[in-house]
């Protein structure tokens, strides 16, 4: 019972100054085959910390066994990052249990969360608390789409950290700002740093990194946990995954 948890391990890398690389592989995405295999090789780079399995609208049956083979293939952490109640597997070693607290949606702040409780206990999995804030990229994102909720605006800083600052005095564990995958634009440098000053919890960044330098800006502005995911279906994906990793690790050595 006492064994050290996901979350334990993460904020004690980040006590430690040390910045995480999280990749994420979509169901609809990929073949399981596909999946296990860049997962492997990702874990071999040695730059990335964990692996987030998950998707806004899952088209494929196979959830428990893609999470099954990544579990298989890979031994850093396998962390479910599900669109809904269905996306549960005990393969995996942790969920996030995100609430989706920029929107108003009562589906996505408790709705799922009382359909998914019993069954994260069942299957014995640890949920992290998590504060999802999907950010305006520029682009109607999946996740704006399904949930039926409003982004925060992009260049209103001061809402997102009052947002923020809410979820932490809630007790949530982490905080996630989430641009969408594949948006046009990053989550605003401005809006990570105003997060960072009022909160003490993790800070996790994702959507729209595709490089080593925006990378670099998003640490540099204050997350500890870098989040790709689109990338890795394109051409070149492997060597951007590489570089941003590269990035990541020389950033938690210089701090
Ligand atoms: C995870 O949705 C992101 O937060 C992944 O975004 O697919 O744009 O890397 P990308």
């Amino acid at each position: 019972m006492n064994r050290p948890t996901i979350l334990d391990a993460v904020r004690k890398e980040i006590a430690r100054g040390r910045k995480q690389y999280w990749i994420l592989l979509d169901p609809d995405d990929f073949s399981l085959r596909e999946a296990a295999r860049i997962a492997k090789s990702a874990e071999s780079t040695g730059c990335v910390n964990a692996v987030l399995i998950g998707g806004s609208l899952l088209e494929s049956n196979v959830f428990d066994n893609f999470v099954k083979s990544i579990r298989r293939a890979v031994s850093i952490p396998v962390i479910l990052f599900p669109g809904d109640a269905t996306q549960l597997s005990g393969h995996a070693d942790a969920v996030l249990y995100l609430s989706l607290i920029s929107g108003r949606n009562p589906v996505n702040l408790i709705g799922e969360h009382v359909k998914a409780a019993p069954v994260i206990r069942k299957l014995g999995i640890e949920p992290i608390a998590t504060a999802y804030m999907l950010v305006e990229s520029g682009a109607v994102s999946s996740v704006e789409f399904m949930s039926d909720t409003r982004p925060l605006p992009r260049a209103k800083a001061a809402i997102a950290a009052a947002h923020a600052l809410a979820a932490q005095y809630m007790g949530m564990q982490l905080v996630y700002l989430e641009a969408g995958s594949g948006a046009p634009q990053p989550v605003p440098c401005e809006m990570i740093r105003k997060v960072r000053e009022i909160i003490d919890i993790p800070l996790i960044v994702g959507g729209g990194i595709r490089d080593g330098r925006t990378a670099a800006a998003i640490l540099a502005a204050g997350a500890d946990i870098i989040v790709t995911g689109n990338m890795l279906q394109k051409k070149g994906g492997m060597e951007a995954m590489k570089e941003i990793g590269k990035v990541v690790q020389g950033f938690g050595r210089k701090s």
